[in-house]
């Protein structure tokens, strides 16, 4: 069908138009889904591209101003004023992330240390030095730097950060109230996505009990990933976004496989009326059916986070065992523990963990930093499985 400007009226309308998705940009890149010249955009970035080709987004100067607007209302509604030192440890390239921040907090006025990729030595040092207050990142990094502190004898309590942003995957409730208490910090969530702009679609207010999405920016609509039809208010489905506002790339429909549920609530008690989503529980294409039970990670990271004896690094590896699925988690444990202690936690996972998935899981206690992590997103899931 041939959609023509006559067609959309009303923001209702939008359920006429065709769904965008990540194979849609990857088969027109870099630049077929641009509605401006090049010459017209200022800045590209793009996504990791682990798995393809990876998706390019060009901005204009206008697209830049809405990015900063966006990320400074999610600094700002995390506590960053222009008296912070921000200090911004995400690698400074095409991922979108600390191009977001850095743009975000200049717009508030903060100072900007733009510390960039790893190094957590450095980082820590940097936040020492300059009396950091406010510290960003992606949601994993803020616990590699609570475990490398350790480690130096650095009390994370004695420094001067009481402010982090973290986002870019998932990021349970279990694991921001651990960063909350290794830094004695407050920790807000921030979500976001290449395709709408980088972080800013989203972010808890004080209330930490939802992320407000900005909506004259984004229009959201919950779809159940099944049939694409509009799921009600507090059910889970999966979060379609449209671009409101962009000039170089907007977006119609946009399927992030993101699966969250907004919440029936007029205003915040913060007193902001913006539409607020639960925390993503996942991506649709994260989601594991073992042995037939469907199964997210972040199911298994609340179990895990519970327990003050592990360690902040995971995995889940599954395997066929004589045709039948087997799951191994493995956890690293925050100190070493004698066999005894081993052996207990392993007893207590293993029952605590049946109950979220119905079978036996193997668990597998390892000494700290065993678990090698690469690339800037924890790999939470080695599905070993083949496929027919
Ligand atoms: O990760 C943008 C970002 C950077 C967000 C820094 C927040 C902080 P992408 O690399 O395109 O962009 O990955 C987007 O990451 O569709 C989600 O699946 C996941 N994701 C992002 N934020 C969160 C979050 C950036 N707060 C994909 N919680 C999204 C859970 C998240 N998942």
């Amino acid at each position: 069908m041939k959609i023509t400007a006559d067609y959309i009226n009303t923001l209702n309308d939008i359920e006429k138009l065709p769904f965008t998705t990540k194979n849609d940009l990857r088969d027109n890149a870099p630049f077929g889904f641009l509605t401006t010249s090049l010459e017209k955009c200022s800045e590209l970035h793009a996504s990791s591209g682990t798995t393809g080709i990876p998706v390019t987004v060009c901005y204009t100067p206008n697209d830049i101003d809405v990015w900063s607007e966006v990320m400074a209302r999610c600094l700002s509604m995390s506590g960053l004023t222009k008296k912070d030192v921000f200090q911004n440890p995400i690698p400074y390239g095409t991922f979108t992330g600390a191009f977001g921040f850095h743009y975000g907090a200049q717009k508030i006025g903060a100072l900007v240390i733009p510390s960039g990729q790893g190094q957590s030595e450095r980082q820590l040092k940097l936040m020492k030095y300059y009396g950091t207050t406010f510290i960003s990142g992606v949601a994993s990094y803020a616990t590699r730097l609570s475990q490398v502190a350790e480690e130096l004898g650095i009390d994370l309590k004695k420094l001067e950060v009481r402010n982090g942003l973290f986002g870019a995957e998932m990021f349970t409730i279990g694991l921001k109230n651990r960063i909350m208490d290794s830094w004695n910090m407050d920790v807000h969530d921030i979500y976001g996505l290449t395709e709408m702009c980088g972080p800013g679609v989203s972010t808890d207010c004080d209330q930490h009990n939802g992320l407000h999405l900005w909506e004259d920016h984004f229009l959201l609509e919950f779809l159940d990933p099944k049939n694409l039809e509009p799921v009600d208010l507090e059910v889970e489905g999966e979060m379609v976004l449209t671009t409101l506002t962009k000039e170089g790339m907007p977006i119609l429909r946009y399927r992030t496989r993101d699966i969250a549920k907004i919440y029936d609530q007029k205003i915040c008690e913060c007193g902001r009326t913006h539409i607020k989503h639960s925390t993503i529980k996942g991506r649709s294409d994260d989601m594991l059916i073992i042995r037939g039970t469907n199964i997210y990670p972040g199911q298994i990271e609340s179990v895990l986070m519970k327990y003050p004896e592990v360690g902040n690094n995971w995995r889940m590896i599954i395997n066929t065992e004589k045709q039948v699925d087997q799951l191994t988690v493995e956890v690293e444990s925050k100190l070493s523990l004698s066999q005894m202690e081993s052996m207990e936690l392993e007893e207590n996972l293993k029952k605590d963990i049946k109950s979220v998935l119905v079978f036996n899981p193997k668990i597998l206690i390892l000494q700290p930093k065993s678990i090698v992590q690469e690339g800037l997103k924890a790999k939470r899931v080695i599905d070993n499985r083949k496929r027919e």
